[in-house]
């Protein structure tokens, strides 16, 4: 059975696609091109780990960059590298079908467990169920077998848009319910597809999970401040702001920080990594970005439209000044998210298995 998504997708992916996707990935992985063998080595030789990928409350918005980007080769080398055995949305099974195959892999094999979406937990966790059994069941099921867990998404990670206040369906993230099993946090409204590549890759290299920052992000796509990469920070430092969307400064690629842009709170690899072929992200099209990979972003970065909460901005040396704001604002973030993890959390899934890395 293993498998069965893989079979029913495209050829496969020829040698020049699948070394430019390894090389993409050792590069977000920052590893030297010496590595690059290495890496290219494990993804071609390496046993695929089974991967089992569950759906709840989202919008697909992951599976859609991870699989539908204008980077086929990025998809096909992902789903080259793993077998990908249960997922809802490309799975060519349906039914009771799909339940045996999802028991099937769950009982008899060492699997990841892959989770896009948040779970919700009020009133018995009726707000989201698939055959019958609501994500709560499902995952309390599947997350105590699994070898480790990606939470994939915002959603999955940190509750998301359907946690924001006041959160109607008690919709909470992985790491909110399930303990004792290595968790890994890749969010993003939707994330970039390289960040999970590089996860899996970095796995099947080292045999183990990459560095972890504090919320459990790989640190490799996560420990960068956009603000800090970002093209227009010239701009910043020198007091150009764009006023009004579509105004002059907005056409001259002034910085977006007036108009709301969160990257002076954001932590993320978009202006180094950039999506899609036509390597582009947020700022670079012209619009601010909304802190989509910080917890609780739907309540602590909105209005999205209005600057960050601060002080006024002198015209230039503003360097120092930017990072006091990240750091105000990343204090509230984290009082945020403790509040968030002590309430409205119906049952939690204990393991019994302790943390890795
Ligand atoms: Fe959507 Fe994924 Fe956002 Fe959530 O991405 S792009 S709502 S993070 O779980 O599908
Ligand atoms: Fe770039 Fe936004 Fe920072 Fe301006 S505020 S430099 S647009 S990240
Ligand atoms: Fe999200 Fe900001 Fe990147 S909105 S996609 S973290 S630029």
């Amino acid at each position: 059975m293993a498998d069965t998504v893989n079979k029913t997708l495209d050829p496969q992916l020829d040698r020049r696609g699948f070394l430019k996707g390894c090389t993409m990935a050792a590069a977000a992985l920052g590893l030297s091109d010496a590595m690059i063998p290495k890496l290219v080595e494990a993804a071609a030789t390496a046993e695929r780990p089974r991967v089992i990928w569950l759906h709840f409350q989202e919008c697909t918005g992951c599976t859609e960059s991870l699989l539908r980007a204008s980077h086929p080769d990025l998809a096909r080398l992902i789903l080259d590298i793993i077998s990908l055995d249960y997922h809802e949305t490309i799975m060519a099974a349906a039914g009771h079908q799909a339940e045996h195959n999802l028991q099937e892999t769950v009982n008899n094999h060492p699997f990841i467990l892959v989770v896009e979406g948040a779970i919700p937990t009020k009133d018995g966790g009726i707000y989201c169920k698939i055959a019958g059994k609501t994500a709560m069941d499902i995952l309390a099921e599947v997350a105590p077998k699994a070898s480790a867990i990606i939470a994939i998404g915002t959603c999955a990670a940190f509750g998301g848009v359907q946690a924001a206040s006041p959160n109607p369906t008690g919709a909470v993230g992985v790491q909110d319910l399930v303990s004792g099993k290595p968790i890994i946090n890749i969010p993003g409204c939707p994330p970039n597809p390289i960040a999970f590549l590089g996860t899996v890759l970095h796995y099947l290299t080292f045999k183990r999970l990459p560095a972890l920052d504090s919320l459990n992000r790989p640190l490799f796509a996560y420990g960068r401040r956009i603000h800090d990469h970002c093209e227009r920070r010239a701009h910043f430092d020198e007091g150009r702001f764009v006023e009004q969307y579509g105004d002059e400064f907005h056409k001259l690629g002034y910085c977006l920080y007036k108009v709301g842009c969160k990257g002076p709170e954001t932590f993320n690899s978009c202006p180094a990594v950039r999506f899609n072929d036509v390597d582009v992200w947020p700022v670079s099209v012209g619009h601010g970005c909304v802190g989509c990979s910080e917890p609780n972003f739907w309540d602590t970065m909105t209005p999205f439209y209005e600057r960050l909460p601060m002080v006024k901005i002198p015209g230039a040396g503003i360097v120092d000044n930017a990072d006091k704001i990240g750091k105000t604002v990343l204090g509230a973030t984290a009082a945020a998210v403790g509040i968030h993890a002590a309430v409205g959390i119906g049952k939690r899934i204990i393991t019994g298995k302790k943390s890795e890395e």
